[in-house]
């Protein structure tokens, strides 16, 4: 009989997490940088020259990210292509290097989202989303999938770091 209760009230919390997923696990972005991010994006933007910006590509896969370990430069600009090589759904998460770099534009399926103040990136199998950005703060973060159970310590955690130099 316990065992019965403890198996519905498992079930009632797995269907409330994936109904919560199905509804707000996506691509999340915030209205306005917060104190902790790059003051003035738009003026970063405004001043970077954007005509070579050095390419690089993140694939995620089940669980890693290749590479895993990113290193950039303080004042350059990068096109970033991240791609979801897995069979899963997976995220590109990381607080810390979001709120250091100004973002330009987002390029995904949808079209292009201009200055967009990005806090996480979500992506289906097979999907890839491409970001302009310059990298301003130095610092080095944390990369992760923050998919339910891929977080780190999760049983499949994907993560890397993200070091502004
Ligand atoms: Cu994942």
């Amino acid at each position: 009989m316990v065992l019965r209760i403890l198996a519905i009230a498992l079930i009632s919390v797995l269907a409330a997490c994936s109904l919560g997923n199905k509804l707000t696990f996506g691509d999340k972005f915030l209205g306005a940088p917060t104190e902790e991010h790059v003051a003035e994006p738009k003026e970063w933007v405004a001043a970077t020259d954007w005509s070579n910006p050095e390419a690089m590509t993140v694939l995620i896969t089940e669980y890693e990210f290749q590479p895993s370990r990113l290193v950039l430069e303080a004042g350059k600009p990068y096109r970033l292509k991240i791609i979801n090589r897995g069979a899963f759904k997976h995220t590109f998460s990381s607080s810390g290097f979001f709120k250091s770099i100004a973002v330009r534009h987002l390029v995904a399926a949808a079209g292009k989202t201009y200055l967009p103040v990005v806090s996480r990136l979500v992506f289906e199998p097979d999907e890839e989303k491409e970001l302009l950005f310059v990298a301003v703060r130095t610092g080095e973060h944390k990369l992760e999938c923050t998919a339910p159970l891929h977080f780190p310590l999760g049983p499949w955690a994907a993560s890397g770091t993200i070091t502004v130099e």
